[in-house]
């Protein structure tokens, strides 16, 4: 009675310290809303928490509808191991990585290690877990390591979220019509040859009718969306991709699976978009310039498939074959965009920090005041200065701002040149140095703008930022505001 009372007691006692524990180690990252037609798909957030093993939580804008999502995730971890790593690109340094996928029917979490002598990565036998749960997908490490060796580590994830729109098979009878025109449009075709629902897909995701042609050597075809086949996406790291696959099950029997397979890929960044054949068969490996051949993207997608390896068994088949399609569409989100987020026992947080800067900037920026220790004079070590060199001539990061006449148009980034639209779209450049025991920041935008935006982004995520120099972009949702959704990282300098 007496041990019974006595574990209840420590029960007790143990239990706020265990949930606030594990909810008190955690830190918040914002990424942004780069794909906005797809909530579902695009991470909102990402929460690191550590306590020997590592737990993360991946929240999306929207909640996933199971049904035809699937998610492929890469988490790498640096600074777990001293002197190895990556020895380049854009996860340089990385010790670790988790692989791990989610589909409706089974989830996958696998843990590897870089492998310096071999260049490669080596997979473990420890294994990680997964699981999506409403909008979230929750992750979780064993001891990857039992050492924690700079009290800090480093975290980038790169997600890929999928939706399948799939057609059905149907019988398609050869009837040597001709050509058609690769237009984008559905002018050479008459009626759809496959229909399929409105509504079994997020609405940029859903597909609903196949048109097709022959000309006996070639089908031609042409795939419908629901919505449209834009581009809108406001992330400078973000990729949106279709897939377009048609089937010919030559043979008449779907279930050994189709006899020929043509993929090809339709890609969307914020530098534009792009189309191709995927590799499907040697001729096209070997010629990357004949895959972007005979595709156009229009209204509709359309192209053609060469039926010359499965003709024979057309014709002996009474000149006909069972033909289906299926769409998938994919979004990249890489979180950061750029960069590492740093997750250490001592973060940084915006409280402790008192912004300076020009009257204009902190009479804007008023409302933010609360976040931060005082705003619009400073006497200590830990500083935000408001404002690029039209203002601040102390400023001196590594990212120069270009004039277009008298005024601050935009900046320079390597050789690329970012205009901002006054109050549509911005770019800022926030420095974190740290000296003499203080942190000294920079939150400089082209226009106020963009001032704004790094300052709600420090206010927001600087318990994971690092030393160096980043580049934020701001694109508006059209209402005017500056939000935390709105921000990204365009590019980042530091060790
Ligand atoms: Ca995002
Ligand atoms: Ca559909
Ligand atoms: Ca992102
Ligand atoms: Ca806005």
């Amino acid at each position: 009675m007496k041990g019974l009372a006595l574990t209840l007691v420590l029960a007790l006692l143990l239990s706020p310290l265990i949930s606030t524990g594990a909810q008190g180690t955690g830190a918040v990252w914002y990424d942004p809303m780069e794909e906005p037609r797809l909530p579902q798909l695009d991470v909102k957030s990402m929460t690191i928490g550590w306590n020997g093993s590592l737990m993360l939580t991946f929240e999306f804008y929207g909640a996933p509808s199971a049904r035809n999502l699937s998610v492929v995730g890469n988490v790498y971890l640096d600074r777990l191991v001293k002197g190895e790593g990556v020895p380049m690109g854009d996860v340089k340094g990385a010790d670790y990585r988790l692989v791990f996928s989610v589909d409706p029917n089974r989830t996958a979490c696998s843990v590897e290690r870089f492998n310096s002598l071999k260049g490669g990565w080596d997979l473990l036998a420890a294994v990680c877990w997964v699981k999506l749960d409403g909008n979230r997908i929750v992750l979780r490490t064993p001891n990857v390591t039992a050492v924690f060796p700079e009290g800090r580590f480093g975290v980038k994830a790169y997600m890929w979220m999928a939706e399948r729109d799939d057609f059905d098979w149907v019988t398609y009878k050869l009837r040597n019509q001709g050509k058609a025109k690769i237009d984008g449009r559905l002018g050479d075709y008459s009626a759809p040859v496959i229909l399929d629902a409105v509504g079994d897909a997020d609405r940029p995701a859903d597909y609903k009718e196949l048109y097709a042609k022959d000309d006996f050597y070639n089908l031609y075809f042409a795939i419908v969306p629901v919505d449209g086949l834009g581009c809108d996406l406001r992330g400078y790291g973000a990729r949106f991709e279709r897939f377009f696959n048609i089937y010919v099950d030559s043979d008449q029997n779907t279930s050994d699976g189709p006899e020929l397979w043509d993929g090809f890929l339709y890609r969307c960044n914020l530098s534009g978009r792009t189309w191709e054949r995927l590799p499907t068969r040697a001729i096209y490996t070997m010629n990357p310039s004949l895959r972007r051949k005979g595709i156009a993207v229009g209204r509709v997608f359309e192209s053609y498939v060469y039926l010359g390896p499965v003709r024979q068994q057309v014709v002996s088949h009474g000149r006909q074959f069972n033909l289906s399609a299926a769409v998938l569409t994919r979004y990249m989100d890489a979180i950061p965009d750029k960069g590492w987020l740093v997750y250490g026992e001592k973060r940084l947080s915006p409280s402790s920090f008192e912004v300076v800067g020009p009257e204009t900037d902190i009479d804007m920026n008023g409302d933010l005041s609360g976040r931060f220790k005082s705003f619009g004079r400073a006497t200590g070590l830990y500083r935000i200065t408001l404002g690029g060199p039209a203002v601040n001539p102390s400023y001196n990061e590594p990212i120069e701002f270009v004039k277009r006449g008298d005024l601050f148009y935009g900046l320079r980034v390597g050789n690329v040149t970012y205009w901002s639209s006054y109050s549509h779209r911005d770019f800022a450049v926030v420095g974190i140095h740290r000296a003499g025991g203080g942190f000294y920041v920079t939150a400089a935008g082209v226009t106020r703008y963009g001032t704004r935006a790094a300052l709600i982004w420090l206010s927001e995520n600087m318990p994971l930022l690092k030393e160096g120099t980043y580049v934020l972009s701001w694109i508006d949702d059209g209402d005017g505001r500056v939000e935390i959704s709105e921000i990204g990282v365009v590019a980042f300098e530091g060790s």
